[in-house]
């Protein structure tokens, strides 16, 4: 196993679009394994392979307490279904720091690959439903700062900016 690099916003690679998986096999395993170590260690709810520079539709979430319940999600599709929008307060392991209020469809319907390549489907709502919302449009180059006004998304920008000048 092996802790990942996390790509920071404004990184161009984090507006990549991911490719679907093939075969689920132990490349995608051994990249499972490395990008739960990686969220794990943050720590995190939620990781797409697109922030640790990997440009496959895979993504990882745990949202217990304990990282006891680890979800895979491998070429993940949505559909929204009838129902009400949620503000959440999202932040991102892309964008270090900074957690903004974000409106999104409460309930969804997913169908994705596990672990296995086998295909199953599941019906979140609240925080999960929200996480995975985020996590796939990172598959799809998208960034929560993009629902922001242009003038957040511009100070959230140059102080990370600022943050990578310092850190060399
Ligand atoms: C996405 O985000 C998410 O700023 C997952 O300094 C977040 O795991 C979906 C993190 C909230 C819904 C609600 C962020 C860790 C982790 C930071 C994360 C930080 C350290 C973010
Ligand atoms: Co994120």
């Amino acid at each position: 196993m092996a802790k990942l690099d996390i790509l920071e916003f404004p990184d161009p690679r984090l507006r990549t679009i991911a490719k679907p998986v093939a075969d689920v096999d132990h490349r995608i395993h051994q990249l499972l394994d490395d990008m739960f170590e990686t969220l794990y260690a943050a720590p995190g709810i939620g990781l797409a392979a697109t922030q640790v520079n990997i440009h496959k539709q895979v993504v990882v979430i745990d949202i217990s307490d304990e990282q006891t319940q680890p979800l895979v999600f491998i070429n993940p599709a949505i559909t929204v279904l009838e129902g009400e929008e949620h503000e959440y307060d999202e932040g991102c392991l892309s964008v270090p720091g900074f957690y903004e209020t974000i409106t999104r469809p409460d309930k969804i319907r997913v169908t994705a690959l596990d672990r296995e390549g086998k295909s199953f489907e599941m019906l979140p709502e609240g925080l999960l439903a929200v996480c995975i919302q985020h996590e796939l449009d990172h598959l799809n180059g998208k960034l929560f700062v993009d629902y922001l006004s242009p003038l957040k998304r511009q100070r959230i920008k140059k102080k990370l900016e600022k943050q990578h000048r310092q850190n060399g």
